[in-house]
């Protein structure tokens, strides 16, 4: 038996992967089994893949990607249309299996499905405009292009938070592109990666001439992204995760001079400038820093505010932080769920500990009982006298430090003063500001918007940041150019053979 369900108050993951007309397989070798952040329930064991697992997994890519790269990208986007409708058809059972699997609540499950529905249709879209250039060329009767072609086998690394929607933004590109893909999903959330995987095979199956294996998935440690980032029949390896985890990946692949697309940690700013909207900042502000449990990339994690707001907005966002309903994810009146586990609670914990330490006044943060075992807590307002060095880390966890600032300049001198450079966003009404803060002089992440939070992009722009955020692009506008190779082609269509740069060499 795949699935040992020990929680009477949960959905049964079994049930929802029959309502999708899918089942889970069958055990055997190594288990991992694993636990509902919901109330630490177990939820299932699955079969752990092994390394040798992973070697076999690759050499099949391989074979699936010499076909694939044959059939012609618009027919390769049908297939991704084909899972896009299918998923439609299963966006409540995929919601609620993400929702018991990484405790984020249901209207968030149910947009992170949509993520995945919105990227299908932007990659079915992209498989007819896959372009390259034609650029004037100095020699008569020549022509000079670029055309484009897929890599090879894409292999992804992805984290508990967006346990579906980040896989999607890669694969889907990636398979238009022409590639096969092997994805190593967080070890916390392979039930989710499981019914998207089982979910594609049924897509593939009636697509009809898909070649088998084109989207595998690994289930199991850490060793199977360090076999995925030093393979050398992986040419482009895209992960996201801790910035501790992309530097490891990132040496491994430079190591092989393979392609590696990071989106790493984020520690995003919001600067509340006198002019803002202080009711759409204090609904952007609250959405940021405490949806989600703290737990995206995006998520806002510092307030840079005008001295002259800051005790008005503290006690809007107190009371606010106050008035959230936090409990279980599958109940619609929650707006936070649980922690991941007991490792994030401690985090958390530690972080406020330092926090306090270093001169910060703390409300909220407590844990919130609620039945089982899952880790509750409510969001964090932390008052800083600076940006010690605890707001310059990032802690996975709803925690909103608090700082205050005088002089614009110096509002963007703390927004860019930590080593991530993910999301940022400012809440003004003064047009010089916010086009300031989106200048070459103003925030140096790779998202910046003007009064809305930083968390909850949609996917047609590109999505990743710079310094220790990796300064990868994964989905979105042009990114599908990290997934292809890039061939210069000149073309001679005269009789004559006149070198470039005016070279002669005669012979004869
Ligand atoms: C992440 O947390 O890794 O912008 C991704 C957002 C989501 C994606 C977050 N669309 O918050």
């Amino acid at each position: 038996m795949a699935l040992t369900h020990d929680s009477e108050n949960l959905p049964s993951v079994a049930a929802l992967f029959a309502e999708m007309g899918i089942a889970l397989p069958p055990v055997t070798g190594e288990t991992l089994v694993t636990t509902s952040p919901v109330d630490g329930a177990q939820l299932a064991r699955l079969s752990q893949h092994s390394t040798a697992d992973g070697q076999a997994a690759i050499a099949r890519a391989e074979t699936a990607f010499r076909a694939w790269r044959a059939v012609p990208a618009p027919r390769r986007g049908q297939l991704v249309r084909i899972y896009g409708d299918l998923l439609r058809a299963h966006k409540e059972p995929l919601a609620r299996i993400i929702s018991l699997e990484c405790g984020k609540i249901l209207t968030e499950a149910r947009g992170e499905v949509q993520e995945v529905i919105d990227i299908c249709e932007f990659a079915t879209g992209l498989s007819r405009q896959l372009h390259g250039l034609v650029i004037a060329t100095e020699r008569p009767g020549h022509k000079l292009l670029e055309s484009w072609h897929p890599m090879g086998v894409f292999g992804q690394i992805t984290a508990f938070n967006f346990p579906a929607a980040v896989w999607a933004w890669g694969t889907m590109v990636a398979l238009v592109c022409g590639n096969a893909a092997i994805w190593k999903p967080s070890e916390k959330t392979p039930l989710t990666a499981l019914a998207c995987t089982l979910l594609f095979e049924k897509a593939a199956a009636e697509f009809g001439d898909a070649p088998d294996h084109l989207v595998q998935t690994l289930i199991g440690g850490a060793e199977l992204g360090v076999l995925l980032a030093e393979d050398v029949r992986v040419p482009v390896l895209s992960a996201t995760g801790s910035t501790r985890m992309g530097r490891d990946v990132a040496v491994r692949v430079a190591g092989r001079f393979g392609r590696a697309i990071l989106e790493l940690g984020g520690n995003n700013a919001a600067i509340v400038t006198p002019s803002a909207d202080l009711d759409l900042a204090t609904r952007g502000i609250v959405f940021s820093a405490a949806g989600t449990a703290g737990q995206r990339c995006t998520t806002l994690r510092r307030l840079i505010v005008h001295e002259s707001l800051r005790e008005t907005l503290v006690a809007r966002l107190k009371a606010a932080f106050a008035s959230l309903t936090i409990g279980s994810p599958l109940d619609e009146a929650s707006h936070v769920g649980p922690l991941i586990d007991g490792q994030a609670y401690d985090a958390m914990q530690a972080a406020l500990a330092s926090a306090r330490a270093e001169g910060g006044k703390v409300s909220g943060g407590e844990r919130v009982e609620v039945p089982g075992a899952g880790h509750y807590v409510r969001p964090a307002l932390v008052e800083m006298p600076a940006q010690t060095d605890i707001v310059r880390e990032e802690t996975f966890a709803p925690i909103l430090y608090v700082l205050s600032y005088r002089d614009f300049d110096e509002a963007i001198a703390l927004q860019n003063g930590v080593p991530q450079g993910l999301s940022s966003a400012i809440f003004t009404r003064d047009v010089r500001e916010a086009e300031l803060f989106q200048s070459a002089t103003g925030s140096d992440c790779g998202i910046a918007n003007v009064n809305i939070g930083t968390s909850g992009a949609e996917i047609g722009g590109a999505f990743g940041g710079e310094k220790a955020t990796g300064g990868g692009r994964a989905a979105g506008s042009d990114t599908w150019k990290n997934y292809m190779r890039r061939a210069t082609n000149t073309i001679n269509y005269s009789n004559e053979l006149p070198l470039a740069q005016g070279v002669k060499f005669d012979i004869g």
